[in-house]
């Protein structure tokens, strides 16, 4: 986009006067970003609708999750004026970094959520036609604080300061019909950037309303009874992004949100190509979808049943579905894996229910009754299976993620049908995680090998005859990353961390698998070490954590109720002050991570091996130069192979030693056995932390009895852990050390979500 300062101020202020009646000098903090950011909507229209209106093949990104973050700093930046607005902005004395204050859009979870966000960036950068579909959640993913160390959590009022890079089409608004009433899905389109090259994707998130605007008039003479109760149920089906990342929760509401998603969605799409005069039996030749995990899955049934109602046969609409439709799987966890009772199902939409069980029927016809394959079972409808079976393709995210599925978790249906399964190692935008959250870096590399890498990050390999000369470059840089983060951690955490610390990060959801506790009980392990001699000298560290755990999540709760007294502990005990510090920041988000990945030294990815399915956060670190601490598990397997082992931390069980250690697994001999260990699990139970609801107790029996104790192998992996997390804070500070963060970054590549979308296009969409 090309720029003209003295046109954009102009913009500008006539925005703020039509919209708010206040000039440049009177317009607040907000009223500035709703101008600033709509004078670029307003230039940035036509480009968009061209590409709206072309005319090949697209794909939709179905997804029930988009974890955008921040917009405007990303939007300015892919349209290369990130710099001449901040100019612009401080010729009349504003400063365009007020806008952090802008909350993130956090319509997501985690990992999945922000995968989707990243996959719509690098489409968009790569001229790859997809488009995301999703749901406008009104309050997005809660905001978190702690008080006296327990988790509370809040609302996100993610439009308080307004939706200006958002707009409301209210013209394609499509009714989605469940028996016990019909809803108005209102599309907000936001538009998708390329990378500097002119191209405009969309993201279209429906927001859900009552067919009629509460009429009162109308609820008189009802007596109040259906109609107001339909108006209060239309809009509360988008109200709320269901907090769980990996459990599944089978809520009636959560299943009108899928099924308001993909009706919708799929409607909008037939409407236009019909209107376009496309025959649909060609719809495969226009349109692919991309189903994010099972919860789109209903799409399936849904153009099913939509095709029938155009005359299609059931031969033919599940033909046209089977050439549409993929599927990506983002876990191996059961619990994970979207179920709906039957019953609940066929009530709701029973129309919908009816193509499901002339799919089951296919099936049973094609396997010959064999009773491994199913859809619906003991009146329970498997979506995972579902989506299996009809789709043309369905991909695990990382290459031990996709053995797994294919020699565990799908095994049969891999038996069946081999040719379905493939592999798509994940990948991040290097714009956002590199150019954005690490501009000093970014221009570091860019003196070196020029700035093709922006849009072909393979090409970070051609640092490697570069990088010793890059070393007192690059540790000036952390050194500030360090002292930014710090600052801001002193700000709103009110914990300080020294200069000359390392920085040893965990950040992402927090579940038992991911093992937050075995970093825990490591600080705990450094901190009787440090007062007893064991450590005396151990290298100045900050422990930062950052989670958020699901609300019912029990045990995730009561872990971060646990580092957050051993912070506490820590912080608080003068002895040790000048060794360690630990802090849980509260409220992380993708503009925290912006913030830690570019600061941090040593990335923890410690899941137990087989858990996680790839990861994303490890190759955030990765392209910051930071080293892995971590287990052989998801996408760390794969950057040991890119960047080799030895560059990183490696330890612990590998995936087949996990089963069997599983056999006859008994924690408690561990504990009796290794002192160290035993003292630190043993603060769980002895007093040494305030435990007024028996959290503690708890967590400590989750590792100790019942059913599988340990069941993610904290115990079994602590003595490796302890050994090689040592190592390595003994190593840092060498240039050996700095170095292996650089071979790290130069060995990035691969994990592009650039290259990942073009597989993606190359092998399973066909565009
Ligand atoms: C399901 C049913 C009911 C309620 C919630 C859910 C639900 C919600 C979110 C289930 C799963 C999720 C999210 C899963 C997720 O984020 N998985 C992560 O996906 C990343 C991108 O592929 C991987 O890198 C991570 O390894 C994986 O954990």
């Amino acid at each position: 986009m090309k720029f003209e300062r003295k046109q954009f101020l102009e913009d500008v202020t006539k925005i703020l006067s039509a919209d708010f009646a206040v000039t440049l000098e009177e317009a607040g903090k907000k009223e500035l970003y709703q101008a600033v950011s709509k004078a670029v909507m307003t230039e940035v229209f036509p480009d968009w609708q061209a590409c709206k209106r072309q005319s090949g093949k697209r794909c939709g990104y179905f997804s029930a999750e988009f974890l955008m973050g921040r917009a405007i700093f990303n939007n300015l930046l892919s349209l290369g004026i990130l710099e001449d607005v901040r100019e612009a902005l401080a010729s009349v004395r504003e400063d365009l970094n007020e806008f952090e204050e802008v909350e993130d859009a956090a319509l997501g979870n985690g990992g999945l959520g922000r995968l989707a966000a990243c996959y719509l960036e690098s489409a968009a950068s790569m001229d790859i036609p997809l488009d995301g579909y999703g749901i406008r959640y009104r309050y997005g993913l809660f905001r978190q604080t702690f008080e006296n160390g327990y988790q509370k959590e809040e609302g996100d009022d993610w439009l308080k300061w307004g939706d200006p890079w958002s707009v409301r089409v209210e013209r394609e608004a499509k009714i989605v019909r469940f028996a016990d009433m019909d809803v108005l899905a209102v599309p907000y389109d936001m538009p998708i950037f390329g990378y500097r090259n002119g191209v405009v994707n969309t993201l279209r998130l429906w927001s859900s309303e009552p067919i009629r605007a509460f009429d009162f008039e109308m609820f008189d003479k009802m007596k109040g009874e259906n109609k107001a109760v339909e108006n209060f149920h239309a809009t509360k089906i988008c109200d709320v992004l269901y907090p769980n990342d990996n459990t599944m929760v089978g809520k009636m509401l959560r299943l009108r949100q899928q099924y308001f998603l993909v009706s919708a969605s799929l409607q909008d799409i037939v409407t236009k190509l019909k209107a376009e005069g496309v025959d649909l039996h060609d719809l495969p030749k226009r349109y692919c979808f991309q189903l994010n995990d099972t919860h789109p899955v209903l799409a399936i049934p849904e153009l099913i049943r939509i095709l029938r109602a155009e005359g299609f046969s059931f031969e033919e609409a599940f033909g046209v579905a089977g050439r549409c439709f993929n599927f990506t799987n983002h876990t191996i966890m059961a619990e994970a894996l979207e179920r709906w009772d039957a019953l609940a199902l066929s009530d709701l939409i029973p129309s919908v229910y009816e193509q499901i069980l002339a799919c089951q029927n296919r099936l049973d016809e094609e396997a010959g009754g064999d009773s491994r394959f199913f859809i619906i079972r003991e009146g329970t409808v498997h979506m995972a299976n579902l989506a299996i079976y009809v789709s043309s393709k369905v991909n695990g995210v990382a290459e031990i993620h996709t053995n797994i599925l294919k020699r565990e978790t799908f095994r049969d249906w891999y038996e069946r049908y081999p040719e379905k399964f493939v592999n798509i190692t994940n990948g991040i935008t290097p714009r956002r995680w590199l150019l954005l959250n690490n501009p000093r870096l970014a221009a570091l590399i860019d003196g070196k090998i020029g700035s093709a890498w922006h849009t072909d990050l393979s090409r970070l390999s051609l640092l490697k005859p570069h990088l010793g000369d890059m070393l007192s470059d690059f540790k000036e840089i952390k050194g500030e990353n360090k002292a930014r983060l710090a600052a801001y951690i002193k700000e709103k955490e009110g914990v300080e961390i020294p200069a000359g610390f390392i920085f040893d990060v965990q950040i992402k959801r927090l579940h038992e698998y991911k093992r937050q506790l075995l970093n825990a009980l490591s600080v705990l392990a450094y901190y009787f070490g440090v007062k007893d001699g064991t450590y005396r000298d151990l290298p100045p560290t900050a422990f930062i954590f950052g989670a958020k755990a699901a609300p019912g999540y029990y045990m995730a709760k009561a872990i971060i109720k646990f580092i957050n007294e051993i912070a506490n502990l820590v912080n608080g005990d003068k002895t040790v002050s000048d060794r360690m510090r630990v802090v849980f920041v509260q409220n992380y988000d993708v503009s925290y991570a912006e913030k830690i990945v570019c600061a941090a030294d040593i990335s923890e990815q410690i899941s137990m091996a087989g858990m996680e399915a790839s990861g994303t956060g490890n190759m955030k670190f990765m392209l910051n130069g930071t080293v892995t601490l971590g287990t052989l598990d998801g996408a760390n397997v794969e950057i040991c192979e890119e960047a080799g082992a030895d560059n990183n931390y490696i330890f612990g069980a590998t995936v087949d030693e996990v089963a069997k250690v599983k056999h006859g697994y008994a924690p408690e001999k561990l504990l009796e056995a290794d002192p160290v260990l035993k003292r630190a699990v043993e603060t769980l139970i002895d007093g040494t932390f305030p435990d007024e609801k028996g959290m503690l107790k708890r967590l400590y029996a989750s590792l100790t009895t019942g059913y599988e104790p340990d069941r993610y192998l904290v115990l079994h992996d602590f003595a490796d852990y302890m050994r090689v997390k040592t190592k390595l804070l003994y190593d840092y500070g060498t240039d050996e050390f700095f170095m292996k963060c650089l071979v790290n970054l130069a060995s990035a590549g691969k994990f592009s979500s650039d290259r990942s979308v073009k597989d993606y296009a190359d092998l399973i969409w066909h565009i």
